[in-house]
């Protein structure tokens, strides 16, 4: 009878996990400790093992999928039952995953003199750093346990074999290779698992969908004033209110006027909301956030602001939960804080416009008869022109600065 090993995943103490590496598949047979699925934490990597030599039976993840404790990642065949199991087929020719014992011989590995091995140990973070440098792990020598590579064998000078074809030509190019031999190892820093995630959404949304930007200036300095008045009124036990909650009012605004930029594009349908719901972009250190303003045309200043500080603080603490970053139309990001006059916002896919603002700085602007002082604010408005062309999103940008411009126009 065939003996079924379950392999679940262990060791990743409650933290958000996915899978980064899968290392077998359905019909390979793999001896007792080979890496079977590499898993990625926010900082750290964990490896897998077969617990027995076995065959695989059956593989229940894929790279990216999420994971957890108690996961049940591969189905092993216990090697005995998987011979003395005659009629159970399997695929003769399927490639084993073992482990090659290997000398420890660090000169040999130096002069190129090991036989390349397709089959290597290594674990996530150490394939990352050999990617980052441009090495072939399957030429250089693993020192670790069972032959693994280990960051001390990356850290070896490596045969010329071991350097991937396109990294030479970059090397040699740049003539690196004695520059930073003089400069000492480079850092490398693993990125955070929301980085990750952010990094897959913008490039999806980047390479998919195409952007054009619109860009435009308003003048803010009435409503920099009234912000200033109002605050004065209400005093230091309010909470301040900064130019955001201002822009998210004009802006839901503006998208009542303009339903196409409060829309999803969902396969060959454009879908108008009936719901203004606008998000915005929170720098926290692990990452891009985008909480959501839910009804931010319902809400009055003071709500906006409050609603705006709540779900920072609680984005900053990675407290955010499922529906305060779910459902928004459109999305703002201020980089007034950060200097800049402008720049290009990828929209916040499958919403099809993102507002950027940049910093607000005085100009001297022509009044008919003088130059005047006046405080303008940048737009970035970048939208989808599969379905919003340029007349639109000028007409959007123009409409929102005069709004801005003179808040009574929101009462519209
Ligand atoms: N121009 C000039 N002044 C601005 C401004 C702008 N565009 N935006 C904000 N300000 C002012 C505010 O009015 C406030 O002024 P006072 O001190 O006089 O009251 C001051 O700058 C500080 O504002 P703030 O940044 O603390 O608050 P906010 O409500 O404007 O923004 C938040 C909150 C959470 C959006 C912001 O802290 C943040 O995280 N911004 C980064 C967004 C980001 O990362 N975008 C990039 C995404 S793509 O990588």
């Amino acid at each position: 009878m065939t003996e079924l090993i379950e392999v679940r995943a262990n060791g990743l103490s409650g933290s958000e996990a996915f899978v980064s590496d899968l290392r077998v598949s359905v019909g390979q047979t793999v001896a007792p400790s080979a890496v079977l699925v590499g898993i990625e934490l926010g900082k750290a990597a964990v490896e897998i093992e077969a617990p027995a030599a076995g065959r695989v039976a059956r593989v229940l993840v894929a790279v990216n999928d999420a994971v957890k404790d108690g996961d049940l990642l591969v189905v092993l065949e216990r090697a005995e039952s998987v011979q003395s199991a005659s009629a159970s087929p399997g695929p003769s020719s399927a490639p084993s995953v073992e482990h090659v014992p290997r000398v420890a011989d660090t000169s040999s590995a130096a002069s190129g003199g090991h036989v390349p091995n397709p089959d290597f140990h290594a674990s996530p973070s150490i394939r990352r750093l050999a990617r980052e440098r441009g090495l072939d792990l399957s030429q250089i020598a693993g020192t670790g346990r069972h032959g693994r590579i280990v960051a001390e064998d990356l850290a070896r000078p490596v045969p010329a074999a071991a350097q991937s074809q396109s990294h030479l030509g970059l090397a040699a190019a740049l003539q690196l290779d004695s520059a930073l031999a003089l400069q000492g190892p480079d850092e490398s820093r693993p990125l955070s698992l929301l980085q990750r995630a952010v990094g897959r959404t913008v490039t999806q949304t980047w390479t998919q969908v195409p952007h054009v930007t619109q860009f435009d200036e308003t003048d803010i300095t009435e409503l920099e004033a009234f912000r200033v008045a109002l605050n004065r009124e209400r005093g230091q036990e309010e909470l301040k209110l900064t130019l955001l909650p201002f822009v998210v009012k004009a802006v839901a605004a503006a998208l009542s006027a303009f339903p196409v930029f409060n829309a999803s594009l969902l396969k060959d349908a454009l879908v108008l909301k009936s719901s203004v719901h606008v998000g915005f972009a929170v720098d926290t250190e692990e990452g891009l956030r985008v909480p959501v303003i839910h009804h931010a045309n319902r809400l009055s200043l003071r709500q906006i602001a409050l609603e705006i500080a709540r779900l920072a603080d609680r984005a900053r603490a990675s407290k955010l939960a499922p529906d305060d970053v779910q459902g928004g139309s459109f999305t703002i990001s201020n980089l007034g804080g950060a200097g800049g006059t402008a720049f290009t916002p990828i929209i916040n896919a499958p919403e099809l416009a993102i507002l950027g603002l940049s910093k607000a700085t005085l100009k001297p602007v022509w009044n008919g008869s003088a130059f005047v002082p006046r405080l303008m604010l940048p737009l970035s408005l970048s939208y989808d022109h599969r379905v919003i062309n340029g007349v639109a999103g000028a007409r959007f940008v123009s409409h929102l600065g005069a709004v801005l411009c003179d808040l009574r126009r929101a009462l519209l």
